[in-house]
Formats: structure tokens, C-alpha cells, sequence
């Protein structure tokens, strides 16, 4: 049994654990033993057939769960396992990713309907048979069905963090092999869009030279954490995770690698704009290199830098090659200055324990002096949002009174490196009303306004609400303007121009939630946003401090909508530069 089927077993048994409600500690010692074994370069099999003790010196394998691969390796199957899959069955582990499924309704849908999977489930919606459930009446049925819809739709795609860490898992195997320099990710991962189809890794080094890259085409194809081996070339190797992520793997010469990465990275229609206008010059532009015409000398390969420059452009970052007019700015030298995460000086949309977040506000301000910031806003829940313990008006003025206290305990402690501002995310709710009193409001230097309820409003209802939430003269940034979440809930009907518009013309700023979940505003949207002079800030909506961590994928999409830190708010130095750029506070 080799370690993929292995690391299967142990991802199934953590699945059928999540069906059957069980303790989110044991669910996720499963799941982290699932990814050691798939990390493991040697057979785990052979390593139990030697000692099996062994695999405790894997990081994440303790002695019950060797014993489970032990038992595993020896009869093929865990016994664990064997037990739950008498209750229920692997299919069903796709029903909780339709929304509003968890493990007691996917559990209730098999002992009431014999349900498992997402066809019979379908059928069953379509059927009217949830009717008869408690808690699943037609309108669950009919957003199920949605849901159905919208999974299959998205299920061949990939979010961008997820397949990121992929990419830097096979990565960091694939340099192990000796002679191997760098593995670079190409395709839409490297352009930063949302989500990837694909990932597509370039690799060189001595190893990947013509005469030796067999050996490493040997080595990749034969990584431990391969599922199915789709293809193998004399310099390719194709094949899916676990997970269903192709991977397409390329091994090349150091010197036409530039010539490789600019191809692969695309987009196609940027790389088909390029090549005509190779032609126009007596060049022409391939995988290989950028040759002459009439004598197929080579005029640049290596780096990615002299072809555009071969090209008479300025280099062009990956993010804004999707032919959008990146080729004629580049050509007229007049590509922006594209902001970058060390432009980001502070950070406006938190959380913590006083609503859904994790930590303290302390916490929270400490983790962001540590990345650098040198401000951020505490922006808890309202009351509307009940099931976060939302804050209501004598919380909401209790909490601005303690970060208050804490923002002066820091300036002592850390001689005013970090300053906290009082804030708060409020609910637009259904009729465009903001859910706190504005004396409330009014202690707030930073009011966030998001729709976080009634989603499934028409396009004109929706656009009135928030129109009207942005003439309350407190609110100072528009949170979530769509509501989406990547690959999982789409966005609700809005008219964005009117908002934006709107907003520009209130001096609101709207918020680029940097969640690579979230994403909203999208590329296209911020670019507008930008065109109509609207304030820009991004935010992370941390619910924790690692989640500070997110505004990378932010920027990246900053960066795609063609912005410079001049078009960000939160890139002034200080947070009284800020306060004054946003909409001024109603006296
Ligand atoms: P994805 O995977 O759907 O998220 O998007 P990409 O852009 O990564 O597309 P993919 O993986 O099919 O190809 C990666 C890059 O390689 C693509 O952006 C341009 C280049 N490329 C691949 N195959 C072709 C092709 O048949 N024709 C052209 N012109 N370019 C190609
Ligand atoms: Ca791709
Ligand atoms: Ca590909
Ligand atoms: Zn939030």
C-alpha cells in the first residue's frame, strides 16, 4: 500500500468523524496525519515492516495514530474506519461543502431519505422529499438546489491561498532532488487571480539541462504525493493531487527559462498580443526564446526582463498581463507603480473575542506592531449580528472605552509605535437603516457599513439599501459592497456603478476585504473604484492575528486592479493622515 492510498484512508476517517459530530480535535488529528504521510518521501509501508516505531519521529504522528497506519499497512483498512462506514458513507463528505449543510443534516438526510450523495440529493430537492424534515422546508430545498448548481460549477477550480499552499508543497519535494535550483509557479496562480484551474510549476537548475533531465522527470513523476500520473514527456510531467488539483510540471534549461516562465505564466490572449507584436519587429516569440526571424539567432531566453525589453516594453508584472491595455502602457512607459505590502501602514477591519474574533484586542495590536503596522481599527460586530454575540449600543460604547484604554496602555508600553482606533462594523439592515444609535457611532473614528443579512434582495431594493446606509453621515467605509464568497456564495444583485458613484461623491471609501475567501471588491470593481475617485481602502476583517497575515492576497489583488499605494488610504503614515482623508465626522 503506498502512502497516497494511506494518507486517503486517514482523510476519509477525519470526513466520516465530521458526519458523525465528533470532537474537532480528533477530526483534525486525522486530517494533519493525512498530510505528514503525503509529505513522507519514503514508502511508509516499508518503514512499518522494518519498526514501526519509526513513524513517530513524523511531525504530526503520535503513537495512536502509528498505530493506526500500522493497522492500516497490515489489513488495509482501520478499524475506526470500518465502524463509521457501517453509519455512513464517503459521499457524503461532499454534502457539507453545499451551504447550509453541517454534519447533523447530512447524518438526518441518510437515516430519513437514504441520501448520500450530491445526485440523489438533487433528486431528492427536486422531488420535494426535504419537505418532510424538520428544518428543511422549500425554501431550503430551492437554495440547495442553488447550491448544487453553483457547486458543480466551481468544483473544477481552485482559491487562489489553497492552491498556493499546494504549490509550495510540491515545491519545496521537487527541490529536494539534487541539481535542482528553483521551482517557480506560473499560469494564473503567478498573475494572482482569485482562483486557479491549474497549477502549472517551471522548474531548472544543472538537473533540468538536456542531457540530464530524465532523472528529474524520473524524480517528479515519481513524488509520493501524486494521485493519478496523467502524463510524462521528455520534459513534462502532468498529474493530480488528492484533492483533484492538476499539476503540469515543466523542467528547463537555465537558459530558456525566462523565455518558458513568460510563456507559461500567460495569460493566452496577453501572450497572443505579444506575439504579434514580436512578428511586427522580424521576431518571433515561443516557449524557448524570443528569435530572429530571418536567421533564428536568439535575441533573448533567459530572463523574462530582456524579452520585454527585446520588445521595446518595460517589464510587465505578472498580475496585469490579461490584456487589458498592460502592452500599450508598457510600450508608452507609463505602467503604475504597483503598491506592495510593505506600502500598508495600517489596517482597519478587526475582530475580537468581544464578538466572533479570537483574540484580544491587545493581541490583535501587539500582532500587527510585529508586521510592521503602525495603526489599525477594532471593528467588532453589531447587534444584528446576533450569532456573533454582535455588540449593541451600551456594548458598543463599553468596548470603545476599553480600546481607549488599551490604545493609551500601548502608547507607554510601545512609545506610540501602534495607535488603536475605536470602530465597528454595523449591519446595513434589510431596509438601508444601520443598526446602532449614531450617538454610538458618533465615539467611532472608523464605521463600517456591510449587508450581512437579506442577501437575496432585487438588484433596485438591494442598491436603495445601500445607498441610503451611505448617507448616514458616520459611515465612513462600505464593507463587503458584494457579499460574495469565492467559490461558494455569489454575489448579490447591486448596481455597482450607482455605489460607487455615490460613494465617491460622499467621500465614503469602499473596502477591499483582503480574505481570500471574501475578495470584495473584485480587480475590476477596484479599478472602477480608482476611475471614479473613490477612497480605496484593504483591509484583512482578521478574526484572528494570524489572519493578519491575509492582506498579501489583497495586495495581489490591488495589484491586478492596477492601483499604487497613492490610490490606498491605508498606506498614509500615520493615523491622523488617515482620519483626515476619510469622510469628514458630522459635528
Ligand atoms: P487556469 O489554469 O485556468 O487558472 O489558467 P492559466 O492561465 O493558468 O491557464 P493554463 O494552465 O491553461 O495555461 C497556463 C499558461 O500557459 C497560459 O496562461 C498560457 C500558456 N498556454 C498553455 N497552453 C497554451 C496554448 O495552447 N496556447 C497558448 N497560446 N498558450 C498556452
Ligand atoms: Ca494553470
Ligand atoms: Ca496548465
Ligand atoms: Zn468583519
Amino acid at each position: 500500500m503506498d502512502n497516497i492510498a494511506i494518507a486517503r484512508l486517514l482523510d476519509e476517517t477525519a470526513a466520516l468523524l465530521e458526519i458523525d459530530a465528533a470532537d474537532p480535535f480528533r477530526i483534525r488529528s486525522y486530517r494533519r496525519a493525512a498530510e505528514a504521510v503525503e509529505q513522507q518521501t519514503t514508502s511508509l509501508a516499508s518503514l512499518v515492516a522494518e519498526d514501526p516505531k519509526q513513524l513517530l519521529a513524523i511531525t504530526g504522528i503520535g503513537k495512536g495514530m502509528a498505530a493506526n497506519i500500522a493497522s492500516i499497512v497490515e489489513s488495509g483498512t482501520l478499524p475506526l474506519r470500518t465502524e463509521l462506514l457501517q453509519k455512513y458513507k464517503p459521499s457524503m463528505l461532499e454534502l457539507l461543502r453545499l451551504p447550509g449543510m453541517g454534519p447533523k443534516s447530512v447524518a438526518l438526510l441518510w437515516s430519513a431519505l437514504g441520501v448520500a450523495d450530491l445526485d440523489s440529493l438533487e433528486v431528492a430537492a427536486r422531488e420535494g422529499k426535504l419537505a418532510s424534515l424538520p428544518r428543511m422546508g422549500e425554501k431550503f430545498a430551492a437554495k440547495l438546489l442553488k447550491g448544487i448548481e453553483d457547486y458543480r460549477k466551481n468544483s473544477s477550480r481552485f482559491r487562489i491561498d489553497r492552491a498556493g499552499e499546494q504549490a509550495e508543497r510540491i515545491a519545496a519535494l521537487i527541490r529536494e532532488f539534487p541539481g535542482i535550483e528553483e521551482v517557480t509557479p506560473a499560469g494564473s496562480l503567478r498573475r494572482g487571480r482569485e482562483t486557479v484551474g491549474d497549477l502549472d510549476l517551471l522548474v531548472t537548475g544543472p538537473a533540468c539541462e538536456h542531457d540530464r533531465v530524465a532523472a528529474a522527470v524520473e524524480f517528479v513523476a515519481s513524488l509520493p504525493l501524486i494521485d493519478k500520473l496523467l502524463a510524462r514527456g521528455q520534459n513534462k510531467v502532468s498529474f493530480t493531487l488528492r484533492n483533484n488539483l492538476q499539476v503540469d510540471v515543466r523542467l528547463l534549461p537555465r537558459a530558456s527559462y525566462g523565455a518558458a516562465l513568460q510563456y507559461f505564466t500567460g495569460s493566452k490572449h496577453h501572450n497572443v498580443s505579444l506575439r504579434q507584436r514580436a512578428i511586427k519587429r522580424g521576431l518571433t516569440l515561443s516557449e524557448y526564446a524570443l528569435l530572429r526571424l530571418e536567421d533564428n539567432a536568439i535575441v533573448a531566453a533567459a530572463s523574462e526582463e530582456e524579452i520585454y525589453r527585446a520588445l521595446d516594453l518595460d517589464y510587465i508584472p505578472p498580475e496585469l498581463r490579461e490584456n487589458c491595455g498592460e502592452i500599450e502602457a508598457a510600450a508608452a512607459k507609463s505602467l503604475p507603480q504597483l503598491i506592495t505590502r510593505a506600502d500598508i501602514r495600517g489596517d482597519l477591519h478587526m475582530h475580537t473575542d468581544a464578538t466572533d474574533g479570537r483574540d484580544t484586542i491587545r493581541q490583535m495590536a501587539e500582532a500587527a506592531l510585529q508586521r510592521g503596522l503602525s495603526y489599525i481599527a477594532i471593528t467588532d460586530h453589531s447587534k444584528n449580528l446576533a450569532m456573533t454575540n454582535g455588540l449593541d449600543d451600551a456594548r458598543a460604547l463599553e468596548h470603545v472605552r476599553r480600546i481607549r484604554e488599551v490604545d493609551s496602555e500601548l502608547r507607554r508600553d510601545y512609545g506610540g509605535r501602534i495607535r488603536i482606533l475605536p470602530g465597528i462594523e454595523v449591519d446595513i439592515l434589510a431596509d438601508g437603516a444601520i443598526d446602532l444609535e449614531d450617538s454610538t457611532l458618533a465615539q467611532m473614528d472608523i464605521v463600517i457599513a456591510s449587508v450581512h443579512s437579506a442577501f437575496a434582495q432585487p438588484l433596485e431594493e438591494m442598491t436603495a439599501r445601500v445607498l441610503r446606509a451611505l448617507e448616514n453621515p458616520h459611515v465612513r467605509i462600505l464593507g463587503h459592497p458584494t457579499g460574495r464568497k469565492v467559490l461558494s456564495r455569489e454575489p448579490y444583485a447591486i448596481d455597482m456603478e450607482r455605489v460607487l458613484r455615490r460613494a465617491s461623491e460622499l467621500g465614503v471609501a469602499v473596502e477591499h476585504n483582503a480574505s481570500p475567501a471574501r475578495a470584495d471588491l473584485s480587480d475590476i470593481h477596484l479599478r472602477r473604484a480608482r476611475e471614479l475617485g473613490c477612497g480605496i481602502v484593504v483591509n484583512t476583517d482578521a478574526h484572528s492575528t494570524e489572519e493578519l497575515d491575509l492582506m498579501r492576497f489583497g495586495i495581489t489583488q490591488l495589484r491586478r486592479a492596477w492601483l499604487s499605494a497613492a490610490d490606498v488610504l491605508n498606506t498614509l503614515p500615520s493615523a491622523d493622515a488617515l482620519l483626515d482623508r476619510l469622510r469628514p465626522k458630522p459635528r
